[in-house]
């Protein structure tokens, strides 16, 4: 039986994986390094520092701590500033619907990301309250691929992650859910439909009822 629904947020809920890639793009560029949508491919999921790191790998570049953190810091004003309008009208479809059904159905809500800005964001799209449980960025020592993000969630609700659903649209998130043997929904990045157990263009065309049953 389900009785959990865990949600990456960035590209599930909301589709900030866009302010993401350009602020990493302004970043690049102020090294000199071209960056594409195709090499943005492989950050969605990663941490903030992880994802400077593959940058820089991209351009054989070599950074002194100082000059990283002060990167990181410089990505985390870019990235906030282009949420300052975020709204609930941002919220993708199909999402606040289920959360209503599932919270009617006493089906468990968590969130599962690797961001910082878990909670800012959830915030400013006013959905903080639907979650039973909100495990970010700054929660884990060990980020997605690795599963702990996920079986902390899990283990806070009080559910095996035979019990769950996670909704992820990134590889390296989807990787995650498969090795804490959740069942994983890709969602909106066709990068992950054949890695991913079923795979949904929208959070909208999820049917809550066909999974309510299974074991
Ligand atoms: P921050 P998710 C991830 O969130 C994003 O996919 C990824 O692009 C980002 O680098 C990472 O969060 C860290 O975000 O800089 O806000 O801490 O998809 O796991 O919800
Ligand atoms: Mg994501």
């Amino acid at each position: 039986m389900i009785r959990g629904l865990i949600f990456d947020l960035d590209g599930v809920i909301v589709s900030t994986e866009k302010n993401h890639f350009l602020s990493w793009k302004k970043i690049a560029s102020s090294l000199g390094v071209v960056f594409t949508e195709k090499e943005n491919e492989s950050l969605k999921g990663i941490n903030r520092r992880d994802s400077l790191n593959i940058i820089l790998e991209l351009a054989n570049i070599r950074l002194s701590e100082v000059k990283i953190n002060h990167l990181l810091n410089k990505k985390n004003e870019l990235y906030k500033y282009s949420l300052r309008n975020l709204n609930k009208l941002d919220i993708l479809d199909g999402v606040e619907d289920l959360l209503l059904e599932a919270k009617n159905k006493n089906i468990l809500l968590a969130i599962g990301s690797s961001s910082k800005n878990a909670s800012f964001i959830l915030e400013k799209l006013k959905l903080t309250n639907y979650f039973n449980v909100i495990i970010d960025g700054t929660m884990v020592t060990k980020h997605k691929p690795s599963p702990e993000v996920f079986e902390k969630a899990a283990n806070f609700m009080n559910l095996s992650p035979k019990e769950c659903i996670v909704f992820e649209d990134s590889a390296s998130g989807v990787s995650a859910a498969k090795e804490g043997g959740f069942k994983v929904i890709g969602v909106g990045n066709e990068n992950i439909k054949l890695i991913a157990d079923v795979y949904l263009n929208s959070m909208k065309e999820f049917n809550l009822s066909d999974y309510e049953s299974v074991v």
